[in-house]
């Protein structure tokens, strides 16, 4: 098992320097805790910049050996390029637009230059430690490229990718010049984790819009690699939080706290000063609290922390004028000699006061107007040994998603803000203990440590499965060897799929009906009696009898549910039974009337969910819901659910065109098998053919097939390159005598 190779912007130290000599304490960040199990074990390490500027390479030389002791490798950084990459392109661009407020977005072309220059540094360092057999994991939005710079010099890395920030829906992600660049950079990586499952939506969203990828349910298809994008909730370091309780400092503060604060219900909230934590709109609903309801005056306070960021970038020079002038005004206006509304703090704190205020606030109020996940929060939930307080929680962080024991907020409603802080104050301690009791289980158990091993396990797990083998492509070699075996063989079966194999895969499923050129193909295939030409697809048998009735041929409608041998009637294999369509029918009706576009087909034998016409981005999201859902409904009957190209078939089990194509192999003898399909319900028919003759694939997904086509136009020309009937004179079939044949099918498993 090889190392980790964890990167992020910064590492997780903090840097100090007393008599000329460098070191480092870690640093006490919930992503350090969460990874320091992981980086510290065995040879892993850690690379980024160690947020100090030096040109000097005696320094330079200083600092890393001494970060070495500690597994921590340092890319230096220039002050210019921490300007452009850091501030500009990460926090002027990417921050805004991932966080909602485009309008804040400055879209310079040097920031990109910039981004992309250090991304390829923080590449270099990667390449330069990185062995074979090492799993990278790599870290929030500064690096969205460096998945891709890595997959280009290492095709067989395992690559993760976790955002800490959301990522915004395809709308918003549109806006960024760079947008192309930049979901490529991130689709070089193995695994992607969010923090929630509406941020992965969003990316699979933007994927298949921009890109025009592939996406089924949860993973994206790029050329012959898989990636997959899950959500990974991020937890924080509980236990920290539970020892803290009872630190002689903590208890301090809380005393302090105490007679500070006696007879005032407490309203917590802590956040940097950032544009997207909705502290003026947290204000102004404090404001609107005390104004509507005097009888709480004086028997509330606002305890506001706001931890000093960027305060130089007038956008946030401007944000903390706001809060200065709102806060001062609030005060102002309420303020008795005895009692503060609001205690409001331009400065960090130490962790001890930290976990003080988080024991001894009523209330903790947590309004961002977008959060990737929210940490604050959950610290509250984990200082809480009595199990009493409240939290508000605006919906709009990541949080929400788990802590819905909170009261839930929009951290745009003020009014509703205003109340929630009410209801939040004067809940009985009953209530408040069952809601912060669940919630204190749920930080538990899904702590950082949790966080940091299911996405390890999962990038673990992803290794053999991330990478498609795909088929051999079908060449001029092996076209002319599948024309040898075809010319040499006495009897034949050809088994085609239709949609996707022999038309193009439309969206629109009507408009899939067989061109004159296709029909000339099978009818040349059809005239020559050695062959039997089965079309064998999920269609129901009416729509294949409209299409190719006239012809002589064999069909295999809904995977095998109907049998046409050719010049007979239909028939079918199954009795019929309705109970379980009449079930499932209002459940995918519902389904549909959430993803315009998409509709339910009912067959004989068979229900199925076409999702083609619809939204992709959508659509996957409730195709997956559907199939989970589906799943639960069916599971004590005999049923069974394919997923092929945008459609969910449920159907009895025991059918399917593998045992269709079984059927035919074993019910004559022949001389060459050849399978064309382009679906997952192709791989059946691929299974028992394989052992029998030749399989080809449409497309590059992971098959049993053994050969591969890049597209149904590729097919085609297979089968016209067929010798045909007409042109073969008297003489082959004299040769054919003197040449042994293969055989395959009944006969030749005697
Ligand atoms: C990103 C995402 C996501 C705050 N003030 C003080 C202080 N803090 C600590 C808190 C908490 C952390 O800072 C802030 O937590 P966030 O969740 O807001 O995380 P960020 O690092 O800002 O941001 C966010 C997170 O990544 C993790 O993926 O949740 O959505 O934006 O731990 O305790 N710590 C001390 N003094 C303070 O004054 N010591």
């Amino acid at each position: 098992m090889g190392k980790c190779i964890i990167i992020s912007n910064r590492l997780p130290v903090k840097v100090s320097r007393a008599d000329g000599k460098y070191s480092f304490q870690p640093s006490e960040g919930g992503l350090a805790t969460g990874l320091g199990s992981v980086y510290k074990k065995q040879n892993n390490i850690w690379i980024g910049w160690p947020g100090l500027f030096t040109d000097d390479l005696q320094q330079k030389k200083q600092i890393s050996q001494a970060l070495l002791e500690q597994q921590l490798f340092p890319v230096f950084l220039t002050a210019e390029e921490i300007n452009q990459y850091y501030e500009g392109f990460s926090n002027e661009i990417l921050w805004p637009v991932f966080h909602y407020m485009s309008t804040y977005a400055r879209y310079e072309n040097s920031y990109w230059e910039y981004y992309v220059s250090v991304n390829k540094k923080f590449a270099d360092a990667v390449l330069n430690i990185y062995q074979p057999g090492d799993t990278i994991w790599i870290h929030d939005y500064h690096l969205l490229l460096l998945p891709q710079l890595i997959r280009q010099s290492k095709q067989d890395a395992v690559i993760g990718f976790f955002q800490h920030i959301p990522f915004p829906s395809f709308e918003l992600f549109r806006l960024l010049p760079w947008r192309k660049e930049l979901l490529e950079g991130l689709l070089g990586a193995d695994l992607i984790g969010f923090h929630t499952y509406d941020d992965a939506r969003h990316f699979l969203g933007a994927a298949s819009h921009i890109l025009s990828l592939n996406t089924s349910l949860n993973t994206v298809m790029i050329e012959d690699r898989k990636v997959a994008v899950e959500a990974f909730p991020m937890g924080i370091d509980d236990k920290k939080f539970t020892m803290l309780i009872n630190d002689r400092e903590v208890q301090k503060n809380i005393q302090h706290l105490k007679s500070t604060f006696s007879g005032v219900e407490m309203i917590l909230t802590i956040d940097r000063l950032d544009y997207s934590k909705g502290i003026l709109q947290r204000l102004q609903a404090f404001d609107l609290l005390l104004e509507h309801r005097p009888d709480w005056r004086e028997k509330v306070s606002l305890y506001m922390i706001v931890v000093p960021s960027r305060d130089t970038v007038p956008m946030y020079r401007d944000l903390r004028n706001e809060i200065d002038k709102l806060s001062g005004n609030i005060n102002a206006r309420y303020r008795t000699n005895t009692w503060h509304p609001i205690n409001y703090f331009y400065r960090s704190f130490p962790v001890e006061m930290l976990s003080a205020l988080y024991q001894f606030a009523n209330v903790c109020l947590v309004t961002p107007m977008r959060d990737g996940m929210n940490l604050v929060c959950k610290e509250f939930i984990a200082s809480r040994p009595q199990s009493d307080g409240v939290l508000i929680l605006s919906e709009m962080a990541g949080a929400a998603k788990e802590l819905t024991d909170a009261i839930i907020v929009n951290p745009n409603n003020i009014a509703e803000l205003s109340q929630a802080m009410i209801k939040a104050l004067s809940m009985p301690e009953e209530d408040q203990k069952r809601s912060m009791q669940r919630m204190q289980e749920l930080v538990r158990k899904y702590n950082v440590q949790h966080w940091a091993s299911s996405f390890m396990q999962r990038m673990e797990d992803l290794e053999p499965a991330t990478v498609v083998t795909p088929a051999n492509q079908v060449s001029f070699l092996s076209s002319q060897y599948i024309r040898n075996r075809y010319v040499r063989a006495k009897k034949r079966l050809i088994m085609l799929d239709y949609d996707g194999t022999l038309v193009s895969f439309t969206t629109d499923i009507n408009a899939a009906s067989p061109d004159d050129a296709l029909l000339e193909i099978l009818q040349d295939l059809v005239d020559d009696d050695r062959n039997k030409v089965v079309i064998i697809s999920g269609r129901p048998h009416t729509i294949l009898e409209k299409w190719f009735g006239h012809m002589h041929i064999d069909m295999v409608a809904e995977h095998g549910v109907w049998v046409k041998k050719a010049g007979k009637n239909w028939e079918s294999s199954l009795k019929e039974s309705n109970t379980w369509k009449k079930q499932l029918l209002p459940i995918l009706q519902v389904y549909s009337d959430r993803a315009p576009g998409a509709f339910t087909e009912e067959k004989s034998q068979s229900l199925a969910w076409h999702y083609r016409g619809a939204d992709p981005a959508t659509a996957e999201v409730k195709a997956n819901e559907l199939m989970r859902n589906i799943r639960y409904l069916i599971a004590d009957q005999p049923l069974h659910i394919l997923q092929g190209s945008k459609v969910i078939e449920i159907k009895n089990s025991g059918i399917n065109k593998g045992k269709a194509a079984l059927a035919y192999i074993n019910d004559a003898t022949y001389h060459f098998i050849l399978a064309i399909g382009d679906d997952v319900t192709d791989e059946d028919m691929f299974m028992a053919v394989k052992a029998h003759g030749i399989t080809v694939k449409i497309g590059n997904r992971k098959t049993e097939a053994a050969y591969n086509c890049n597209s149904y136009k590729e097919a085609r020309q297979l089968l016209h390159s067929l010798p045909s009937r007409h042109l073969l004179s008297k003489w082959l079939d004299k040769l054919i005598h003197i040449v042994p044949y293969p055989e395959f099918g009944r006969e030749s498993k005697k």
